[in-house]
């Protein structure tokens, strides 16, 4: 039987400080914890019903921006950012470049161009917005549409505008779909920034923790 302990977490931003590559290697790698360092790509898809807020949970995550007016995305926008992973048992630093695709939310457009969208998709955000209820029921069209393309993608599910005092969507409700999905869930705001990072990281480091599990598995020590 294998064996493995992986303790993960994300650098955070602070660490990650702006932007050189130096500078941002040292923050990952604290040499003597860290002596070893990979990189990664992760494509992870926004999903989800029209103004749910994806654009809104990108723009929060990547710049740090957010702005109450609404602007449909047309067809879909690809950004990009660096993070950082420890994976402490294995004295790993992981770099990994996100590409975070913000898909548009019209159904019909997101069918034809499934293919282009979801292929080499490693992690699905499906999002739905608090104050309607029925954009949580639409994210079975959009989770069954990414796994029409990638069967073994890490999803999660991201209840978006928890800011709004008259919320239609409850736990439990959110449960039944997580379930049936085998995805976790959390309640975020865009607006306030609540839960933001949690919910990248969450998926990020599944993914980072899969990869790494793989590629070290090793055999048991032996009994003594
Ligand atoms: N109260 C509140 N409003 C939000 C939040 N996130 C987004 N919004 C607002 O919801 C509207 C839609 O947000 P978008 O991010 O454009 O939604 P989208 O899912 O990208 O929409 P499409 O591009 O049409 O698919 C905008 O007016 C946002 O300001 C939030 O966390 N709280
Ligand atoms: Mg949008």
């Amino acid at each position: 039987m294998p064996w493995i302990i992986l303790i993960i977490d994300t650098v955070r931003d602070n660490d990650i400080s702006n932007g050189t590559e130096e500078s941002f290697v040292r923050a990952v790698r604290r040499p003597r914890l860290y002596p070893k360092l990979a990189r990664t790509r992760l494509k992870l898809c926004l999903v989800g019903d029209r103004g749910v807020g994806k654009t809104s949970l990108i723009r929060s995550y990547v710049l740090k921006e957010y702005d109450n007016r609404y602007v449909q995305t047309v067809g879909s926008r690809v950004y990009r950012k660096r993070v950082g992973v420890r994976v402490s048992d294995q004295k790993l630093g992981v770099l990994a470049d996100l590409e975070l695709w913000d898909i548009t939310g019209e159904k019909g457009l997101a069918s034809i161009l499934r293919e282009a969208y979801f292929h080499g998709a490693s992690g699905i955000i499906a999002v739905c917005d608090a104050s309607r209820r029925e954009t949580l029921h639409e994210l079975d069209f959009w989770l069954d549409s990414a796994l029409r393309i990638m069967k073994n993608v890490s999803m999660e599910i991201a209840v978006n505008k928890a800011d709004i005092p008259r919320r239609q969507i409850r736990p439990r409700d959110v449960d039944m779909v997580a379930r049936a999905y085998n995805a976790p869930y959390l309640f975020v705001s865009a607006r306030t920034g609540e839960n933001v990072e949690a919910a990248y990281a969450g998926l990020i480091i599944g993914i980072v923790r899969q990869r790494v599990t793989r590629r070290a598995r090793v055999p048991a020590p032996p009994a003594v």
